[in-house]
């Protein structure tokens, strides 16, 4: 392909809204442009990239499979009111109305069609597992977009859906996807964890994330230095520590602690450490008012524990309800004395004796308290946040955090779409039954920024090979020089008579110019044709490593393709 009249208009400068870098070096590379905020045209080099993640998709999904096919974007309202989320999926889910008044909405994800659609597809277990999937524009009005494809309102995703007469198959398609796109994302290039993962809007049970590790990422990882774990932060477990065995109590005191908002407040008041305080927090666990107990230090992890305490919905209580029922403000609560009302504790506080607590008095505190003489809990649980540093809950080694871009995700929803939505099958007895459901999704356009965020330096992109839009940049680096013009266009037409993917730079620009662009652009290999072209000499350069070759051009094909497939 001919530089001089491609589209690809690259920029010196920075765009000033754009503050990831994969947004900077899209932009600045000429690969999009944005049309309106969160959505964007993917121009040639990015249409280019997107379908070489898609085609790695495809293959590895066809040879599981899986069957392709493609919904609508457009939904029939009755689809999404059938499954409550007309309602519930808020400002977010983009509806409109067609010319006869009729409310539809544009697809953010297609549980809802595509459950509909097999219901009235198959009826008998005989054609089950069915895995089908399609690559797709989803649309969601993203209250804040921004980092470019990271966070659109429109964006390219790759989801997929089963359908299982037992838990059992589901299961195992779960993991066939699971390895699938750990295939995928090695092929991709890019650097990937699966985590475990909150099931969040979707509900089910099992679910794992693909973290491509980048600072801009929006998750957080805890991962363990000494063993495979892994989690998003929200649902990463915390190691139990030995409890300790029978306590030699203290005297149980009330102390003045006036006006103790926090358990710093009280701890200072006391003169105690901020981990030697109990945390009472009063929670409505689906409504029922709770008390939950943590060490000083640690925060509640609110995602986790509604999985640990099997609540659909947790919400911390308002300060009224808690006065009306402790009779004291949120900064002197604590369990002693406290009847009629659940408590769980997080396993952390299962070694603490001799600690303080909220009095249920406002502004006092108890010291001296300990387990079993001044409260019981209902159950001790896994509660906390885990923290860098923490041991690594299957007890190898130790955790540590880090940024990642949810590039995928896999779940196992069971049967909740396809009961709220009457989607059944007919078993061997003849007997109508929900069907199992697994549901798994890769952000396509969210994957291109992910490979920039963590191939890239100060001059622009490092395409890894599979993705790149082309293999080999050709740099002719003065056309008014016959003797170059000539090697040139005879070297672009060797390289694609040899199947190498071949941009080739052939603009009446300067040197210099060239260098730049190329590098910006971020091909993994620089072919330039200049002072040498006499001797038939080229100058290669590899645009990962920076080194450079001078290569006959007799030698450049075999040089090129075991660049090509190392
Ligand atoms: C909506 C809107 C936004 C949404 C959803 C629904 C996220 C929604 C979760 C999923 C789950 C899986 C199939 C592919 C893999 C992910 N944002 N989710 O359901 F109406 Cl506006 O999309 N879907």
């Amino acid at each position: 392909m001919r530089q001089s009249n491609y589209l690809a208009p690259t920029m010196r400068d920075v765009p000033a809204d754009a503050d990831a870098i994969s947004h900077q070096l899209m932009l600045r590379a000429g690969m999009m442009r944005q049309v309106a905020a969160g959505v964007y045209a993917y121009l040639p080099l990015a249409k280019r990239v997107i379908a070489k993640v898609e085609a790695i998709i495809r293959e590895e999904l066809d040879a599981i499979g899986a069957q392709e096919l493609t919904l609508p974007t457009l939904h029939p309202a009755e689809l999404w009111q059938k499954s409550g989320r007309w309602e519930s999926m808020g400002d977010e889910l983009i509806r409109l109305k067609d010319r006869h008044g009729r409310d539809f909405a544009l697809g953010p994800t297609h549980e809802e069609v595509i459950t509909t659609l097999i219901q009235d597809g198959i009826a008998s277990y005989k054609k089950l597992p069915l895995n089908v999937y399609q690559i797709q524009t989803k649309y969601r009005d993203e209250r804040r977009p921004r980092f470019g494809l990271l966070r659109g309102r429109e964006f390219i995703m790759k989801d997929a859906y089963s359908f299982h007469d037992t838990e059992e198959s589901l299961d195992e398609t779960y993991w066939e996807m699971h390895a699938a796109y750990t295939r995928i994302f090695k092929r991709v290039g890019l650097e990937f964890r699966p985590v475990i993962a909150d099931s969040g809007a979707i509900g089910g049970k099992d679910t794992h994330e693909f973290m491509a590790l980048a600072s801009v990422g929006e998750d957080t990882i805890a991962y363990s230095d000494g063993s495979d774990y892994a989690a998003n932060i929200e649902m990463a477990a915390t190691k139990a520590p030995e409890p300790v065995s029978a306590q030699d109590h203290a005297q149980l005191e009330k102390k003045p602690t006036p006006n103790a908002k926090t358990v710093a407040d009280a701890a200072e008041a006391l003169g105690m450490q901020n981990n030697e305080i109990l945390k009472a927090l009063v929670v409505k666990l689906d409504d029922e008012l709770t008390m939950l107990l943590l060490r000083g230090d640690d925060e509640l992890n609110e995602v986790k524990a509604g999985h640990e305490l099997g609540a659909k919905e947790l919400v911390m209580a308002s300060e009224e309800e808690i006065l009306e029922a402790f009779g004291a403000t949120p900064g002197s609560l604590g369990p002693v004395g406290v009847k009629d009302v659940k408590i769980y504790a997080d396993y952390a506080i299962q070694g603490m004796n001799r600690i303080a607590c909220g009095a249920n008095e406002t502004n006092y505190h108890y010291i001296g308290v300990g387990p079993g003489r001044d409260y019981s809990v209902t159950e001790y649980k896994d509660l906390r946040f885990i923290q860098a540093g923490d041991a690594s809950p299957d007890g190898q080694g130790t955790i540590q955090f880090a940024e990642g871009i949810e590039v995928g995700q896999v779940f196992k929803v069971g049967t909740g779409y396809s009961e709220a939505l009457g989607a059944q099958f007919l078993d061997q007895n003849g007997k109508a039954k929900p069907f199992y459901m697994g549901c798994y999704g890769i952000g396509v356009s969210r994957t291109v920024s992910a490979v920039i965020e963590q191939f890239h330096d100060e001059n622009g992109i490092q395409w890894p090979a599979p993705v790149a839009p082309y293999h080999v940049h050709l740099l002719c680096l003065n056309v008014k020089n016959e003797e170059q013009m000539q090697l040139s266009e005879h070297l672009y037409e060797t390289l694609k008579k040899n199947r190498v993917e071949v941009f080739y730079d052939d603009r009446a620009e300067r040197a210099g110019v060239k260098f730049k662009d190329a590098d910006l652009i971020g091909l993994p290999i620089r072919v330039s044709v200049g002072k040498r072209a006499g001797e038939s000499m080229v100058e290669v350069k590899l645009r990962t490593t920076g080194e450079q070759h001078d290569v006959h051009v007799d030698d450049l094909i075999a040089f090129i393709e075991a660049q090509l497939t190392k």
